[in-house]
């Protein structure tokens, strides 16, 4: 018999399910998908079905370890704190605070996040903290902030069901978010559906889908710059929307009359009638919305591409109404929460470490003095990696992520972390790839073994509720950093932070007045009661209801109100075929059984009989006659970077000339070019010069 029911959020990807978790008197927890949750209407996908396996696994850190000479030791916590303070505190003596830096995710709840950021540069004085949201969501973050003047994706779910066309863009939601991809199939409309992938897709191949368009890979700026061009030839813009509400129109009409429409549409590789006939499409609609995710944001020209979607809408007044929007898809559980909250690339809740207003602000709210808080940027994730090749950097701490085997050409990685003076890995496995090299590991609880929130794609912050007790002395990092704090002996600095909600209350408080605000919500029990909350969400909001979508009065979070139209030059291919290197390397995830680094999703038994055992490529048939390989053969592809050797995988996914591999397997980033984009420093995962070979 169920003692208690409780109900949390998905941890892996930003859609944001939510699933009851029933806890029996014996304390087995079983879960099943939350039926009212506006989010997933009672569905979820294999992974999240299957959300607390991997908590169980024998594999799981039980105990602090120290790197000795012959493997590892158990330690006590006591000892692990004290270890990790004297480490870091020995690095910075040594070589300065600029010496040392932390990379963190968006995958811990937000409270936790918020206080790692405090813990390391106000308490600890750490200048330099990315996170893994660089990989994933800097170029959108970066787009928006340009463009709206704050980092605001406008749009709900519900507009996915309001929409009459709907474009795609560099994103495969039938295996990466699959329960919004449900909401997509709910719409009634009748609706166009349209993908621009270089590859044909889960998605393309959906059912429901209209049309691909089958881009050259890196042309997307060149695709949406030519249908720019025809939108505003025709007059097929919402001349009283960009009157009132945008800048730069003019400016960026006089850029695509320069541009030579014969160039735009043979880069791009799609006949300039099915451009036309695409914009006529687009005027015709009463709602079109554009939606993005890594086939844009990983890419050297990424920010200026999501902005060419950007103006789309803006031009042709296709926001702030049900069913429309420029709406980046994120990607990790908690990949907003990050954006917002942890203390990295910007103060909490937008605030800029740069502008001495900004610090005093938070200063005040947070009660610390004002000095703590450092006055220039972070270092962006590459430029840490290079630090630490370097040895400028000498100590790093890794929380929730798995860079050995993520971050883009990785040789450099492995290369870097011989340097360190200090590594410490925090992680649910001692296992990882990345914990492995640690000279300390800290074991961690997981999702459902710890409390706070999400935020998802649609800005809702979902529950996390505590279900399961983690294994052996593991602790929620919360507790982790509260207990490292105590070492360092700043933890008079946290006394208030005794909780998550009690975090919460504190980040509520700097949320005040911006355009994030969520001094609105009670408390966590409104979270729950109100099925989540999408912000913004201030003090006296009598709106309680379930969807919310941004700029319904066309004001924008610029000084003048408006947004902004933003565009660019064509930048260079980052790297050229030629008669050596003469395909092209696409990479990205490959199934929705798998999850990133595998970390989780590879101890699920059902999710690893559903995945491919080891990696492979994909390839286009003609390619694979002509270098004289069969299904399941294996090929060597090397690119400038290095080489690997995989099973061959052939069909008509991929176009001649391009290849693709799934990111979920370790070869696959020693061969990805470092590129990285020019405002956001986002990696560039999405082309690579490789050859392949047969063996
Ligand atoms: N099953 C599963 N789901 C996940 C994840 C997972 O690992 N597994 N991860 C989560 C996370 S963190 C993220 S960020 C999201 C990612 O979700 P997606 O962005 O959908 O995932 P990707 O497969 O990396 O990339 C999407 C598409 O971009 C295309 N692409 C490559 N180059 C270009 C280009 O130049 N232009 C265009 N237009 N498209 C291009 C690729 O062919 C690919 O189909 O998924 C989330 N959901
Ligand atoms: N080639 C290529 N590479 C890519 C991409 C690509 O498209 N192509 N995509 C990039 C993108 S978008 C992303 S987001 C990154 C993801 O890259 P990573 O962040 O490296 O991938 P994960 O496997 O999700 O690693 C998360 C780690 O956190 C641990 N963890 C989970 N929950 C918790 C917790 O609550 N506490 C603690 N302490 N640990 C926890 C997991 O066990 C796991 O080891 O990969 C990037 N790399
Ligand atoms: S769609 Fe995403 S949030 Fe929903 S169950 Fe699957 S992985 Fe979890
Ligand atoms: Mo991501």
């Amino acid at each position: 018999m169920d003692t208690q029911t409780l109900r949390t959020t998905c941890s892996y990807c930003s859609v944001g399910c939510n699933v009851d978790l029933a806890i029996a008197e014996d304390g087995k927890v079983s879960l099943r998908p939350n039926k009212e949750y506006p989010v997933n209407q009672g569905f979820v996908c294999p992974k999240g079905f299957h959300l607390l396996t991997p908590f169980a696994s024998e594999l799981r850190g039980t105990t602090p370890l120290v790197k000795t000479d012959g493997g590892f030791s158990e330690i006590s916590w006591k000892e692990a704190n004290t270890r990790f303070a004297q480490g870091f505190k020995g690095v910075m003596e040594r070589h300065g605070r600029d010496a040392v830096a932390f990379l963190s995710t968006g995958q811990l709840p937000t409270e936790e996040m918020a206080l790692l950021g405090a813990f390391a540069k106000f308490g600890m004085g750490f200048m330099h903290g990315d996170g893994n949201t660089r990989q994933c969501m800097a170029t959108a973050a970066v787009a928006y902030k340009q463009s709206f003047g704050f980092d605001a994706p406008p749009f709900t779910y519900k507009d996915f069901e309001e929409s009459d066309l709907m474009v795609f863009v560099g994103a495969n939601p039938v295996i990466n978010h699959p329960v919004m991809w449900q909401r997509v199939q709910k719409n009634c409309n009748n609706p166009k559906i349209y993908v621009v992938d270089p590859r044909r897709t889960e998605t393309v191949d959906a059912k429901i889908t209209t049309g691909h368009f089958q881009i050259a890979p890196k042309s997307d700026l060149h695709f949406f710059y030519a249908l720019s061009r025809v939108l505003i030839e025709n007059d097929w813009i919402d001349r009283a929307f960009i009157e009132n509400h945008v800048d730069g129109f003019e400016e960026f009409r006089s850029h695509l009359n320069e541009l030579s429409m014969s160039e735009l549409v043979s880069v791009c590789d799609i006949p300039e009638q099915r451009i036309r006939e695409f914009a006529d499409e687009i005027h015709g609609a009463k709602a079109a919305s554009l939606y993005w995710t890594m086939g844009v944001n990983q890419g050297h020209q990424g920010v200026r591409i999501a902005q060419s979607l950007i103006n789309i809408c803006l031009i042709t007044g296709n926001i702030g109404k049900p069913g429309t929007g420029p709406n980046s898809i994120t990607g990790q559980a908690n990949a907003m929460g990050s954006r917002l909250y942890s203390n990295t690339t910007s103060l909490f809740a937008g605030y800029a470490f740069t502008e001495e207003a900004h610090r005093r602000k938070i200063a005040e709210i947070l009660d610390i003095p004002v000095d703590a808080i450092p006055d220039r940027n972070s270092l962006p994730y590459n430029e840490i990696v290079e630090k630490v090749k370097t040895g400028d950097i000498r100590g790093l701490w890794i929380i929730a992520t798995n860079p050995i085997h993520s971050w883009i050409n990785k040789s450099d990685f492995f290369e870097a972390m011989e340097n360190l003076e200090f590594l410490v890995v925090q992680d649910l496995y001692p296992g990882t790839e990345t914990a492995e090299y640690a000279d300390l590991y800290l074991p961690a609880a997981g999702s459902a073994e710890k409390s706070g929130v999400f935020i998802n794609s649609e800005r809702r912050l979902g529950i996390v509720q505590k279900a399961m007790e983690p294994p052996g002395e593991a602790k929620s990092d919360f507790d982790i950093f509260l207990g490292l704090a105590e070492a360092w002996g700043c933890g008079e600095m946290f006394r208030e932070w005794t909780d998550t909600e009690a975090v919460f209350r504190i980040l509520q408080r700097t949320s005040k007045g911006r355009p994030c605000d969520i001094t609105g919500i009670e408390g966590y029990q409104m979270i729950i009661d109100n099925k989540g909350v999408q912000w913004p969400f201030p003090e006296n909001n009598p709106d309680l209801g379930t969807q919310r979508r941004l700029f319904e009065d066309g004001v924008f979070y610029t000084p003048n109100g408006k947004a902004k139209i933003l565009f660019e030059a064509f930048a260079e291919l980052p790297e050229k075929t030629d008669s050596e290197f003469d395909t092209v390397l696409i990479t990205g995830r490959g199934s929705i059984f798998q999850f990133h680094t595998q970390t989780r999703t590879g101890k699920v038994p059902f999710l690893n009989k559903k995945s491919e055992p080891a990696n492979y490529v994909m390839l286009n048939e003609s390619d694979a006659t002509r270098i004289g390989v069969k299904e399941d053969d294996m090929v060597k592809i090397t690119s400038r970077q290095g080489s690997a050797t995989v099973a061959a995988r052939i069909g008509q996914v991929m176009k001649p000339g391009q290849v693709f591999m799934p990111m979920h397997y370790m070869e696959t980033n020693y061969l990805t070019f470092p590129v990285f984009d020019t405002y956001s420093r986002q990696p560039g995962y999405k082309y690579a010069v490789v050859k392949i070979e047969a063996v």
